[in-house]
């Protein structure tokens, strides 16, 4: 039955670019290569990273035992040994992956979840019924189609005096049936306005809060995906994305004197929400090449696996929602739970193993994690310069 199901979705739902290199049994099921494109150049900034932190440390414990009188706020050395709870922000933890990786940390007794949520009901009912116990999370309000509201969330996280340890990009909206735009509150084209541009205001607005945190290991977390990397079967399912010359994003994405998609091209919600996708794999780059020296934070991406059963796929029509999950299951493999999901978020937020700054993450079959490698155009470092600042210019940074 299921076969069946499948093999009708694979033959009605979508129409398969004429020939793909790969078949159903490569690995870019799980999120690997589909071709060698480009080498992430990696490994000397990581190892200048070690070497920073650890200056970091040894400067640190310096100051602790030559200075005589130190502030009361300073710990002795022995009570350094005991690591004081982190503090995340996950954005769009009222369901999905974002809940399932608030969870997941919350229950480690060693994270405060601030769940920034724009239905604060809902996001509320979501962290009891996931059994999130209330010492462990927060609910504050942040609707990421509009810039207000992104600087109030930022405003009040400031006024209650936490630090912020770890900052998790996760929400996200899919259109994949709209015929034509919605806008944000500042009109731009909703997708790319919400899991783009929100998010690239909102890490800006907070990088200097993280730059402040004394916690070992800082954190800058931007979801990304598959389908927004050419470089994989998943990613040349039709609409491929593309940003093109960017003509649209440098408009405005408005829909009056210019496009709603980025490349310029007519609105096509589920493009729009792929050209979001290496928006965000971009400006994690281009995070990792302007403040990872400078600040030890970390940025990273990642592909948590097909997770086909969350409320991405609301707008979806109701065949596809039926379809999709035993599709993922049973035939491209590429299905995780939102619960397994959810463990792969919380890895990225505080494995100690994972502090590799400028690494878009993926997990193989046995939800073994490793770096992966993004499409040409998901890691083209004159692209990222380049969203960078006409998302700048759009978002008021500039
Ligand atoms: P969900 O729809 O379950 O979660 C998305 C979350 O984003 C919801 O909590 C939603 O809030 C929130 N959100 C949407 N718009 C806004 C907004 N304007 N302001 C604040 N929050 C908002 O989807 P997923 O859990 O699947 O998606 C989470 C992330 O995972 C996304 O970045 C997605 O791109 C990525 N991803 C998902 C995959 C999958 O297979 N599902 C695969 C690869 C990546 P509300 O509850 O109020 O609707
Ligand atoms: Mg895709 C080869 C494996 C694979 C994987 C891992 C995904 C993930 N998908 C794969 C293959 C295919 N998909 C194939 C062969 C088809 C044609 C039958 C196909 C179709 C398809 C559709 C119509 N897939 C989709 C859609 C969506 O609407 C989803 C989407 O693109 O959302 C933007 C989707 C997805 N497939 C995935 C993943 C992870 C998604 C959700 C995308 C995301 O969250 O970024």
């Amino acid at each position: 039955m299921a076969l069946q199901a499948t093999s009708f979705f694979v033959h009605n739902l979508v129409n398969l670019p004429g020939k793909t290199n790969a078949t159903l049994k490569d690995s870019t099921f799980l999120g690997g290569s589909l071709t060698d494109h480009r080498k992430l150049d990696l490994g000397s900034s990581a190892s200048r990273s070690k070497i920073e932190f650890t200056r970091r440390k040894v400067y640190k414990t310096q100051s602790v035992a030559t200075t005589s009188t130190p502030p009361v706020t300073r710990a002795a050395p022995e009570e350094k040994k005991t690591l004081r709870k982190g503090t995340v922000i996950i954005t769009g933890a009222s369901s999905g992956l974002g809940l399932a990786t608030a969870k997941a940390l919350a229950e480690t007794g060693k994270w405060h979840v601030i769940m920034a949520c724009r239905d604060f009901l809902k996001a509320e009912r979501a962290a009891k019924s996931a059994g999130i116990s209330k010492e462990n999370y927060t609910v504050m309000h942040l609707d990421l189609a509009s810039f207000d509201s992104v600087r109030q969330f930022v405003a009040n996280f400031k006024q209650s005096g936490q630090p912020l340890d770890v900052l998790v990009c996760n929400a996200a909206v899919y259109q994949p049936t709209a015929k034509e735009p919605t806008f944000t509150a500042d009109g731009i084209e909703l997708s790319v306005g919400t899991n783009h541009l929100g998010h690239f205001l909102l890490s800006r607005l907070l990088l200097d809060d993280m730059k402040k945190s004394d916690y070992p290991s800082k954190r800058l977390i931007i979801v990304g995906s598959i389908t927004g990397n050419t470089n994989t079967l998943a990613g040349n399912v039709p609409p491929k994305a593309s940003l093109g010359d960017m003509r649209g994003l440098a408009g405005g994405l408005n829909g009056l004197n210019s496009s709603t998609m980025i490349d310029g091209g007519k609105f096509d919600g589920a493009k729009a929400y792929k050209d979001s996708k290496i928006c965000n794999m971009l400006t994690m780059q281009e995070f990792h090449r302007r403040y990872h020296e400078e600040t030890g934070i970390t940025f990273a991406s990642l592909y948590p696996g097909c997770i086909a059963t969350t409320g991405l796929f609301r707008e979806h029509i109701p065949l596809f929602r039926l379809l999709f999950p035993p599709f993922q299951k049973f035939i491209t493999k590429g299905y995780v739970s939102e619960e397994e999901s959810g463990k792969r978020l919380a890895q990225v937020v505080s494995d100690p193993s994972l502090t590799k700054s400028g690494v878009y993450w993926s997990w193989n079959k046995d939800s073994a994690s490793f770096e992966n490698q993004l499409s040409e155009e998901a890691s083209d470092v004159s692209k990222a310069r380049k969203v960078w600042e006409i998302s700048e210019k759009i978002v008021g940074l500039a």
